[in-house]
């Protein structure tokens, strides 16, 4: 039996697809069930469904052999604990810098960048040889600079629709983000074959979909 980890939202709309092209789909629909755990077409097969940032913890455990997850939630997991064979070019995005026409010009004092990725921010500001403030969110970031409460973000973008909304201007690039694939370790060794399969099932339907 093989476990894949997926999140709700945009990852499983983006992975079912890929997933269905591979010959796995799930029995039951996960977007409207209430239910975590999925049997599918391929009775080898099962999904979980969790949080996003739960993705990277569930696969270094061992409690799912696979998951997907986005580059921006694995820069933040940390550490090489987990396999990454394949780049699904989904629910594709940039981490930009942004906030209100001005808002680098804050003198001596250090800039307030408010941001729910602190890893990807501070390796950024790091590489730039500038100390900030770091103000850890879990959401909404696109508010901080209107409220006072940081002068610049870190946030994803993608039409740029939320920043507009919010008479914000995307400052800086800083990565591309996509959704990859990762593998437990142990699982890669202990499930070899069945593992290299479904990789090399889904990385047809990665290709055959661009
Ligand atoms: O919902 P939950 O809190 O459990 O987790 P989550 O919010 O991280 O999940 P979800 O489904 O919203 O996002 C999962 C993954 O989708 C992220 O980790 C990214 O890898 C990817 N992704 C792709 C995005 C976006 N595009 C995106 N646009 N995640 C979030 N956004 C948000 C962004 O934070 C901003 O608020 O959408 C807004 C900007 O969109 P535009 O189109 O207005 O620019
Ligand atoms: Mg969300």
């Amino acid at each position: 039996m093989l476990s894949l980890a997926l999140s709700k939202g945009r990852i499983l709309d983006d992975t079912l697809p890929l997933l269905a092209a591979a010959g796995i789909e799930p029995v039951e629909d996960p977007r409207s069930s209430r239910k975590l755990m999925f049997d599918t077409t391929r009775g080898d097969v099962r999904l979980i469904v969790i949080r996003a940032a739960d993705v990277p913890t569930f696969v270094e455990h061992g409690a799912a052999d696979a998951g997907v997850a986005g580059k921006d939630v694995l820069v933040e997991h940390g550490g090489d604990a987990l396999y990454e064979p394949l780049d699904l070019g989904i629910a594709a995005c940039r981490l930009s810098l942004a906030g209100k026409p001005g808002c680098m010009n804050v003198g001596r004092r250090r800039l307030r960048v408010a941001t729910k990725y602190i890893e990807a921010t501070r390796r950024y500001f790091t590489d730039r040889g500038q100390q900030v403030e770091l103000i850890k969110l879990y959401g909404s970031m696109e508010l901080a600079p209107l409220v006072g409460l940081a002068d610049v973000i870190v946030d994803l973008v993608d039409t740029g629709n939320t920043l507009r909304a919010n008479g914000l201007e995307e400052l800086d690039h800083i990565a591309d983000v996509t959704s990859r694939l990762v593998v437990n370790k142990a699982s890669m060794k202990v499930k070899h074959a069945p593992l290299s399969a479904l990789i090399a099932d889904i990385e047809r339907s990665v290709n055959a979909d661009g």
